[in-house]
């Protein structure tokens, strides 16, 4: 996506710092730039919140990303540039909707529609789920939804994303929608090109995957845009094929950082 001059370029890492042991952070829509927006977020190991069940990245140059959130006509996007030392997508078929995406290097968005922060998104038998959950794409464009409200939901984009970004959400009638690309022509020249990256982020070396998400307010099961949303991100970081090795989120509760939505960060989106 190219980036607007008007979109405000901050890294939040101070935010970030104190993810988990203070206050959620916050994210604003920013509405004066060409498209509502909000900042993009740097996350690297040290500042986000890694699962206490797999080992803290090696560094950023074993994996660190970006994301920023977005307003469409229909819906939300979430854009994501990951970068990582070797990519490893063993567990799950490229053209899979339902497969075990967080065994694979992938990127998990988590959407509380509802804003209700319960301490278990899938507590009593998952019924909160339909107010959104966890979507999933894996490095290789396979998709997966089943622990969201709407198992199996994905709908490829028939154009391959070639519309993006205008009209990226409304090519498809899809609950949620996304593409997978690793060419770099959609981020790297402009986002290692700002003077508020942190230092160290996406080293030499790396290797950049970018992912971008659409998600339609039926899909938080909404028929309208919420005043705000809960939302988290994790980052799955597999290296050496089999198993995950690293996963880490923006924030939250290391122990369940993705159903302990009380942890979870917030998006305003009026
Ligand atoms: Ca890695
Ligand atoms: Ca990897
Ligand atoms: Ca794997
Ligand atoms: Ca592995």
């Amino acid at each position: 996506m190219k980036l607007s001059a008007g979109i405000s370029l901050l890294a939040l890492t101070a935010t970030i710092a104190f993810a988990g042991r203070n206050a959620p952070p916050t994210l604003r829509i920013d509405r004066k730039g060409d498209i509502p927006a909000t900042p993009w977020v740097f996350v690297m190991p040290g500042s986000g919140v890694v699962d206490a069940a797999t080992r803290p990245p090696d560094g950023p140059g074993d994996l660190c990303y970006a994301f920023f959130c977005s307003l469409e006509n229909e819906g939300f996007m979430v854009t994501v540039a990951v970068f990582d030392d070797a990519v490893s997508t063993d567990n799950c078929n490229a053209g899979s909707t339902s497969c075990p995406a967080w065994d694979d290097d992938a990127v998990e968005v988590f959407i509380d529609g509802e804003y209700a922060r319960l301490p278990d998104s899938r507590s009593d038998g998952g019924i909160h789920l339909k107010h959104g959950g966890e979507f999933s794409l894996v490095a290789n464009g396979a998709a997966m939804s089943d622990f969201s409200g709407y198992h199996n939901s994905f709908a490829r984009l028939q154009d391959g994303g070639g519309r993006r970004p205008e009209g990226f959400g409304t090519s498809t009638n899809a609950l949620w929608t996304g593409e997978v690309r690793r060419d770099g022509a959609m981020f790297r020249d402009h986002l290692l090109a700002l003077p508020e990256c942190p230092k160290g982020f996406a080293p030499d070396g790396t290797i950049e995957t970018d992912y971008m998400f659409h998600f339609s307010w039926a899909a938080m099961g909404r028929t309208n845009r919420p005043e705000r949303i809960g939302f988290n991100i994790g980052v799955q970081d597999d290296d050496d094929g089999h198993r995950r090795d690293h996963t880490l989120y923006w924030t939250g509760n290391p122990a369940r950082p993705f159903s302990d939505e009380s942890a979870f960060g917030t998006i305003v989106l009026d």
